[in-house]
């Protein structure tokens, strides 16, 4: 066996000499020659090889490790100095730009809890999977739906004259009211009417987006204005753009737009409306990119940013503005077969019912990013109120198909019976608050709904409680018709105690303002459809009376400030709400029962009524088949 060669790394053979052959060869002046030549073509190689790893090699640098205080940057090679100089100032700069940023970064991140950080990871991906899905699906028609029946859009005329003549007066005020907005306000999203000029408030963000327009279109077609009702249509038309760069409120804007926009098209089968709806729901939708699905209460229209209001505890979202979204979202999952909107209501729906309640209660906190209960304050009233009353209205638009919805209404309401609802002294009914275990013995004037809501609720109730539960919406019609009864203007309060001897009353002066509210006048229709008793008309026609002599203006119709002075100071506003649902409310008070049956309508709590979805065999898109 001969020893091997020496094998080089690569594995390949360098030849061997022979035995005697010489290494040093005879023509000495040629190989001297050879050898410049190589050595010149070596150092040309060279040359070569340092020009190219200085242009082409990658740059390493942000890769070679550094302190916290000083960046290492290698030295500049010699023959390029002044041009390595410039180099090197950028690149430094640039890395410590980098690195400011990252510690920054790290600092604040070290700040945030460890439920933070994964909420803002969950943020983060449902908006990417939002962006995939916006790409994947561009605007595609609307489906062919058939139209619900629409049963008892008729005149409503009463038979009684003296009814028609009340009547008559509350359809007067609605013009004064809209033709004061049409002349000062037109196209604002309400009204100044002693100012005579626009307004608004944070809740429409900074947009001018016709809100008593839209709010006010149902009304008119009820009271047949269709003269008015074709100029509304025609702005709609014309200038109601959403993709405005303004920071709304979901709830608001879905109660009023979306609720308005969908009971217009429903009762006139004008395309326009229901298109409208839908383009401002699909803006409403990246408010639910939040860690839970719970949404935020504020959307930009434009860019999709969601935000909470300043003030909730804790970061939280409103169980009022989050709660009331299921009546609209469902009629635009009928109306476009589009799930999402059906199933961003349920995951509502489902979350919250997987959730512990204290005694029963839900508060009125819930923060979106950590799923959690904020500040245990239960109300009835604001920040609590429509929760509850789009359960019993979900179940009543499902065709009482949603049990589901119906028995989170019944358990809900049986825990605030139990630690909300009391009789004073003087044997009124009050709802209270709920704060931190303490019941605060003071009723809002929004909680006076839930008299309306009780007596709608008592058929279907368990037990065959109906009878207790018509009762109780009779007595908190009392409750707050003397709320009314015990101000110099028979104007309710915004809120009122039951409380050292005071019943009924406000005692803090920056309760005692009326700013058009419905309410009241909405229990007492609500008590007229299920009893017909009428000293709910006689309530209803005392309150339309006093609004109109104390809060009509020659520019509209506006606030009042104290409702205990017979000199009362304006706040001029005219509410949208005041023609979506107070004058609605009074109007179909004196109608009779055949305008909007309840049968086959539901009222969202913006007053805007939408149809009793009979779907029998129709199964909504996302949704398990409808139970009979
Ligand atoms: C209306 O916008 C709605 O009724 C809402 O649910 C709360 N109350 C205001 C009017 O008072």
């Amino acid at each position: 066996m001969t020893t091997p060669a020496l094998l080089p790394l690569s594995g390949r053979r360098i030849p061997t000499l022979s035995p005697g052959a010489s290494s040093f060869p005879h023509h000495r002046a040629t190989l001297r020659l050879s050898e410049k030549f190589i050595l010149l073509l070596i150092l040309s190689a060279f040359i070569t090889l340092c020009f190219g790893a200085f242009f082409f090699l990658p740059d390493n640098s942000k890769h070679k490790p550094f302190s916290s205080t000083s960046v290492q940057v290698p030295p500049p090679p010699f023959f390029f100095s002044s041009f390595y100089c410039k180099e090197e100032e950028s690149l430094r700069d640039k890395i410590r730009a980098d690195h400011e940023r990252a510690l920054q970064e790290a600092k604040e991140k070290l700040r945030k809890s460890r439920e933070e950080l994964q909420a803002e990871i969950q943020t983060e991906k449902n908006k990417v999977m939002e962006d995939l899905k916006k790409k994947d699906t561009g605007p595609k028609p609307l489906p062919p739906v058939p139209m619900p029946k629409v049963a008892g859009v008729s005149d409503g005329e009463p038979p009684e004259p003296d009814v028609k003549e009340k009547r008559d007066k509350i359809r007067e005020m609605m013009k004064h009211a809209w033709d004061s907005y049409r002349q000062y306000g037109w196209g604002h999203n309400e009204l100044k009417p002693l100012a005579k000029k626009g307004h608004s408030t944070n809740i429409f963000g900074n947009s001018q987006l016709g809100a008593t327009i839209v709010d006010a279109l149902d009304t008119l077609y009820i009271m047949g204005l269709h003269e008015e009702f074709r100029d509304g249509q025609e702005w709609i038309e014309q200038n109601l753009d959403f993709g405005v760069n303004a920071e709304v409120s979901v709830f608001e804007v879905n109660i009023r737009f979306i609720g308005g926009l969908l009971a217009a098209y429903y009762l006139s089968g004008q395309e326009v409306f229901k298109l409208k709806a839908v383009q401002l729901a699909e803006k409403l939708l990246p408010a639910f990119n939040t860690p839970t699905g719970i949404p935020w209460a504020m959307v930009n229209l434009k860019s999709g940013v969601g935000r909470n209001w300043g003030w909730a505890s804790a970061g939280s979202s409103i169980l009022a503005e989050f709660g009331t979204l299921h009546m609209e979202f469902v009629h635009l999952t009928y109306l476009t077969g589009n799930p999402a909107y059906y199933q961003k209501v349920m995951h509502i729906r489902k979350l919250l019912a997987k959730m512990d309640r204290p005694n029963g209660l839900y508060p009125n906190y819930l923060n979106p990013r950590t799923g959690r209960w904020g500040q245990h304050h239960t109300s009835v009233g604001g920040l609590g109120d429509s929760f509850y009353e789009y359960l019993l209205k979900a179940w009543l638009m499902s065709d009482k198909t949603d049990t589901e919805a119906r028995k989170t209404y019944d358990d809900a309401i049986e825990a605030i019976e139990r630690h909300l609802i009391r009789k004073s002294n003087g044997g009124l009914t009050f709802i209270g608050e709920w704060k931190n275990g303490h019941l605060e013995r003071k009723m809002g004037h929004l909680a006076c709904f839930a008299g309306g809501m009780f007596a709608l609720g008592a058929d279907g109730s368990p037990d065959d409680k109906a009878g207790h539960y018509l009762q109780l919406g009779a007595e908190i019609a009392h409750t707050c018709h003397e709320s009314y009864d015990r101000t110099v203007l028979k104007l309710g309060p915004e809120a009122f105690k039951f409380d050292s001897g005071l019943e009924a009353v406000a005692v803090r002066q920056n309760e005692k303002y009326y700013i058009l509210r419905p309410e009241v006048i909405e229990t007492y229709w609500y008590m007229w459809r299920f009893t017909h008793d009428p000293k709910y008309r006689q309530w209803g026609w005392e309150a339309a009376q006093a609004i109109d002599k104390y809060c009509r203006v020659s520019g509209g119709f506006s606030g009042v400030k104290d409702v205990y002075s017979s000199n009362p100071t304006y706040d001029d506003v005219q509410q949208s709400f005041f023609l979506a649902e107070t004058l609605k409310y009074l109007y179909l008070l004196f109608s009779s029962d055949d305008l909007m049956p309840l049968e086959s309508w539901v009222f969202n709590t913006e007053a805007h009524p939408l149809p009793v979805l009979h779907l029998g065999n129709i199964t909504l898109p996302g949704s398990e088949p409808a139970q009979r």
